[in-house]
C-alpha cells in the first residue's frame, strides 16, 4: 500500500474563485512511491483531525507569505498574504500534524509556516532587510551548506547543494524545537528540521522544480521512505 501525502493548496477568491497547486509537487510525490491527496481548507478542528487521520505524510506548498500578525509583526509594505482562509487552515493543519506525530515537509512557504507555528520569525523581506550579494528572489541560483549530523544530510548525502531561490522572505528567529541544516553562503537559513523524534523538515528553494536532479529526487524519494517506515508505529 503506498502512503497517502497530503498537499495543502493555494486558494484565491478572487473570482472565479480557485483552489491551485503547481503540478510538480503531486508529480514528485507519484514518483517517490506516494499518493498525493490534494487538501481542501477546512475550518473544523475536528475535521482536520480526521483528514490526518488518513494522511500518512505532509508536504506543505509553496505560496505567498505568513500573516504577520501570527509572530508578532506588522505587515511590510513587501509582503504579500496568502488568503486568511489559507492561512487558518495551514496554521491548523500544521499544529494538528505535530501533536499527531504526523511527518511534514515544508517547502518555500512551508519551511516558513513551520517555522512560525513553531514560535519562530520571519525576515518579511530579503531585499530590503537583510541585503547581501548572493540574491534569493525569481530565478536566481546558489549554493547551500548542508550540515552533518542531520535528517537532510542523511538523506542527500552531499555537503553542498546547487538549489534554486524564489523567495523573498526567510527564517529570521528559529522557532522551539527546531534546528538549521542547511545555510546560504549570505547566512540566510536554507532548511530547518525538528530535534525531536518526529520527522519535521522544511527547505526554502524548491526541490519539485528540479526533479531532473537525483539528488533533489532523494529528497522526496528519502521523505516517502521514511514515511512508510514510520506508517505501522502510528497504527
Ligand atoms: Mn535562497
Amino acid at each position: 500500500m503506498k502512503p497517502f501525502i497530503g498537499i495543502n493548496c493555494d486558494l484565491s477568491r478572487e473570482w472565479p474563485c480557485r483552489l491551485s497547486l503547481y503540478c510538480e509537487y503531486y508529480e514528485a510525490v507519484k514518483m517517490a512511491g506516494g499518493i498525493p491527496i490534494l487538501l481542501a481548507p477546512l475550518e473544523e478542528v475536528k475535521d482536520i483531525e480526521g483528514l490526518l487521520n488518513r494522511l500518512d505524510g505532509l508536504i506543505l506548498s509553496g505560496g505567498d507569505d505568513v500573516w504577520p500578525e501570527r509572530y508578532g509583526q506588522t505587515r511590510h509594505a513587501r509582503t504579500n498574504l496568502v488568503s486568511k482562509e489559507r492561512d487558518a487552515f495551514d496554521f491548523q493543519l500544521v499544529r494538528q500534524a505535530l501533536d499527531m506525530d504526523i511527518p511534514v515537509l515544508g517547502i518555500c512557504h512551508g519551511i516558513q509556516l513551520i517555522n512560525v507555528v513553531m514560535g519562530g520569525t520571519l525576515i518579511q523581506d530579503i531585499p530590503s532587510q537583510r541585503p547581501s550579494d548572493a540574491p534569493h528572489n525569481s530565478k536566481a541560483v546558489h549554493k547551500v551548506k548542508v550540515e552533518r549530523g542531520t535528517h537532510l544530510y542523511e538523506f542527500l548525502k552531499t555537503d553542498v547543494l546547487t538549489v534554486n531561490s524564489i523567495h523573498h522572505q526567510a527564517i529570521d528567529r528559529l522557532g522551539e524545537g527546531l534546528k538549521v541544516s542547511a545555510t546560504a553562503e549570505d547566512g540566510i537559513v536554507e532548511a530547518i528540521e525538528g530535534t525531536r523524534r518526529s520527522l519535521i523538515m522544511g527547505v526554502q528553494w524548491h526541490p519539485e522544480r528540479m526533479l531532473e536532479d537525483s539528488t533533489q529526487r532523494r529528497l522526496f524519494t528519502a521523505f516517502l521512505e521514511e514515511v512508510k517506515g514510520r506508517v505501522p508505529k502510528r497504527a
